[in-house]
């Protein structure tokens, strides 16, 4: 269907020079380099004959029309920006793939029913805001008024963010997309795991996404001198968030072997005053928990408070939690995932279902109709880490894949 390895490797490529020069490869949402990457991209998009523009959300759309008016978009796309030091493919794949895709439809002249939208989806990683998916929960009418007050460490607010990209804080409303408003979206990513290269498989159709919660943990201690406050009148934010840290571990890893298991990650954390002559007075962290089972995500933090309780006390501390985001656990559509299969087939590539442990837009804009997602390997499983690595090779398999699924869809869907 006329995708092309070499020009799509090239825009991978491409991206991934776009990248703070110290810290490869770190592209982060709402940064100059961002912008950078966007202007690449919103050129790419005009010259494959894409009408593009950023919508209120800030997320980057092309769109080429189809040739039935009343028929609604089909979407494709993921996003562009990295988290920090991450890799050069997650979300850049499913970016280039599409445009790839809007190309080679162009240059055939093939002439597809709905309209094809081209999306990279604002800031999909957790941004310096705490908050991920901030486009595709636009899309979805999901960013609500807290989320764009929230602030990031130079006292930016999300609102004064949206701006920053083009978006537009005041016309979100008007932007979101109602139920049924796709006729389908479709994101190639990198597996992020290492089934597929491991079982030498070309694709995965993914089942379902699991879901994710975060939370803000606080541990209340004191700030004391480090020398002269004897160790049994001390209360040491730090050491209460060790025990947390320690007991999130240990609960996790006993659900290890369940059909769904529930992973736990403190990944962020900053102590005040942080100093080395000071004891820690105050434990700020990120908690997030992530499992296919909807109530137990929910109720991990506290279930981990509650058993940490006594251990807290003992150390002299408090610990409360507030909700960052909650993204329920989120089934493919029966008919993206079919669609997928038979694309494979069409050309000869090996495909299994996987389930997704990561998180994706395509949670947020399965509300506004059918999502798919097509899986390519990627270098033992590593993703979110600079030794993000794949093949031209598997780049290609995942675009013509995606081509042929939309001509599949085309065909199939209302
Ligand atoms: O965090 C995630 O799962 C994804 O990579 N955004
Ligand atoms: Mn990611
Ligand atoms: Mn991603």
């Amino acid at each position: 269907m006329g995708i092309d390895a070499d020009r799509l490797w090239n825009d991978i490529e491409a991206l991934s020079r776009i990248t703070e020069p110290d810290r490869p490869w770190t592209r982060r949402s709402f940064t100059p380099r961002f912008l950078e990457g966007r202007a690449y991209l919103e050129r790419a998009f005009r010259a494959a004959g894409l009408a593009t523009r950023i919508d209120a959300g800030g997320n980057l759309i092309g769109r080429r029309e189809g040739t039935e008016r009343a028929a609604s978009p089909i979407l494709i796309g993921s996003h562009s920006d990295t988290v920090p030091s991450g890799g050069r493919y997650d979300g850049v794949l499913g970016v280039t793939a599409a445009l790839e895709t809007a190309r080679a439809f162009a240059e055939a002249g093939v002439a597809l029913r709905h309209p094809l939208e081209v999306c990279d989806f604002l800031a999909e990683e957790p941004s310096e805001f705490g908050l991920s998916c901030v486009g595709s929960r636009a899309l979805a009418g999901e960013l609500t008024p807290d989320m764009l007050a929230m602030t990031r460490p130079d006292g930016m607010t999300l609102r004064e963010g949206l701006r920053y990209v083009g978006g537009d804080p005041d016309a979100l409303a008007a932007a979101a997309r109602g139920e049924n408003s796709i006729a389908a979206f479709v994101e190639v990513h990198i597996e992020q795991g290492r089934v597929l290269e491991s079982e030498g498989i070309a694709l995965a159709a993914v089942t379902d996404i699991v879901g994710i919660a975060r939370w803000r943990v606080t541990v209340g201690g004191r700030a004391d001198h480090a020398g002269a406050t004897p160790m049994a009148y001390r209360s040491d934010a730090l050491v209460g968030a060790a025990a947390l840290i320690r007991r999130a571990w240990e609960m996790a890893n006993a659900a290890a072997g369940d059909a769904r298991p529930l992973v736990a990650t403190f990944g962020q954390i900053a102590i005040t005053p942080n100093a080395a002559n000071a004891v820690p007075g105050e434990a700020a962290l990120t908690l997030e928990a992530r499992c296919g089972d909807e109530a137990r995500m929910a109720g991990f933090c506290d279930a981990l408070l509650a058993a940490c309780a006594d251990e807290l006390a003992a150390l002299r501390v408090s610990a409360r939690a507030e909700k960052i985001s909650h993204a329920a656990p989120t089934p493919c559509a029966a008919e993206a995932r079919a669609a997928i299969h038979a694309a494979a087939g069409d050309l000869g590539l090996s495909i299994r279902d996987l389930p997704s442990g990561a998180g994706h837009d395509a949670v947020w804009i399965s509300r506004l109709g059918p999502v798919g997602m097509i899986f390519t390997p990627c270098r033992e499983g590593r993703s979110h880490a600079p030794e993000e690595s794949m093949t031209r090779q598997e780049a290609y398999d995942g675009a013509r894949a995606l081509a042929r699924t939309v001509r599949r869809l085309d065909a199939a869907l209302a």
